[in-house]
């Protein structure tokens, strides 16, 4: 087979054995083999016979490269916008107020069950052209606003289907856990019964790669997730869980005892919650935009975290409720400004930690039998990507070894 060289840029590897920081190569060299990356290394240092073997030879001119990113927690695909809600919030009602009076995730839900499949396509496809435009390769996608089969089953198929017109990898979550629908309105532990029978329908037709739940005041409690949770280990499907989003419910314990991929949101964080995560090897992703938009004022416990080695993803959590985001560049900023994550941190968030949260190993970072999947940045230093709010330095992504 032919390979392909890229040459004259500098690569942020984000390999967590290299020596320096962001695993950076200066002058580096990356030889392509199909989908997969064959050879990263400094130029210098390049086989000549695999350098032979190249028949195309790419000029990256100067380029920073680094790991296609990885948003590994969205809501992408849903009916209508909540800019309404928005105004309400400005005139003084708060998110938990909005929820209780039946609209929020509720009034999504409405949209996204009128709403056909195609015109679901149109708007999704928008928002993935727009995280793709920043470098965007792999992205998880949940469902969670039909919360009945048919409008479930529609989302994730709506999911699985982008791909066919979109050089990007789905992986879809089954969220049936994300709100009670109002036909089940005081009957919680019946509409439980209902996620469990939509749950092993769509894990036959092959739509679910991970369970996801809301565990919370306004979601479900422990008990209830737990059903769904010991469901979806039977079925050999990994869990993850919003977790301690609006308090601490102990939903990370909860989770980490199913070797959960990851928890998500975590302010409320406990120092028990951390402790098992770290031992569950569960990684923690970090949702500035939500905190930013609902302007939460408790910060998730990152040091807490540091300390018990508990790996750090972030991302956008873009939907229509609590985070209206569809830049992934500007969710590391925010990790950086408001979470005071490290510029490295933020990287790492969005390649190597956020692969893992999706446990995929073989992406995520930029070494030799990983998949090709990279982007080229108009950038002397990975901290760039952080620093520049609101720009989008990307020049080029290449996809499985072919450029996009
Ligand atoms: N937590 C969130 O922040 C989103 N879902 C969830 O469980 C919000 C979803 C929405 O408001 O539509
Ligand atoms: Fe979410």
């Amino acid at each position: 087979m032919s390979l392909q060289l890229w040459s004259n840029c500098r690569a942020a590897t984000l390999r967590s054995d290299a020596s320096g920081s962001y695993g950076l190569i200066e002058d580096a060299a990356l030889v392509v083999q199909g989908e997969s990356l064959a050879w990263v290394g400094p130029r210098a240092e390049l086989p000549s016979a695999l350098l032979g073997r190249c028949t195309v030879h790419h000029d990256a001119g100067g380029a920073l490269v680094t790991p296609g990113l990885i948003d590994c927690h969205t809501h992408l695909v849903y009916g209508g916008d909540r800019a309404q809600e928005f105004e309400m919030r400005l005139n003084g009602a708060s998110y938990e107020e909005i929820s209780r009076a039946g609209g929020g995730i509720a009034s999504t839900v409405q949209s996204t069950r009128s709403a056909s499949a195609a015109e679901l396509q149109r708007s999704s496809a928008k928002r993935l052209e727009q995280l793709m435009n920043e470098g965007v390769t792999t992205i998880e996608i949940k469902s969670g606003y039909g919360l009945a089969l048919e409008h479930e089953r529609k989302m994730l198929m709506v999911a699985r289907q982008l791909p066919q017109c979109h050089s990007v990898e789905v992986r879809t979550t089954f969220l049936g856990m994300h709100a009670i629908p109002p036909e089940f309105d005081g009957r919680p532990d019946e509409y439980v019964d209902a996620v469990l029978q939509m749950l092993s329908t769509l894990h036959n037709e092959g739509l679910v790669d991970a369970v996801d739940g809301f565990c919370e005041r306004i979601g479900f409690n422990t008990q209830q997730m737990e059903r769904v949770f010991a469901a979806a280990k039977a079925l050999g499907l990994p869990v993850k869980l919003h977790a301690e989003q609006l308090s601490d419910s102990g939903g990370a314990q909860l989770a980490s005892r199913y070797g959960a991929l990851s928890c998500d949101h975590l302010e409320w964080l406990c120092e028990d919650g951390a402790r098992a995560m770290a031992e569950a090897g569960t990684v923690a992703v970090l949702l500035p935009g939500a905190y930013y938009f609902l302007r939460e004022t408790r910060l998730p416990p990152m040091d807490l975290l540091r300390r018990h080695g508990v790996p750090m993803a972030i991302s956008t959590d873009s939907n229509p409720g609590s985070s209206p985001c569809t830049s992934l560049l500007l969710i590391m900023n925010m990790a950086c400004t408001l979470f005071r994550l490290t510029p490295e941190e933020a990287l790492a968030g969005v390649t190597r930690n956020a692969a893992r949260a999706l446990g995929l190993n073989d992406r995520g970072v930029l070494a030799a039998g990983r998949r090709a999947d990279f982007v080229l940045w108009d950038a002397k230093r990975p901290a760039q990507l952080c620093y520049a709010l609101g720009s989008n330095p990307r020049l080029k992504t290449v996809f499985k070894g072919q450029l996009v």
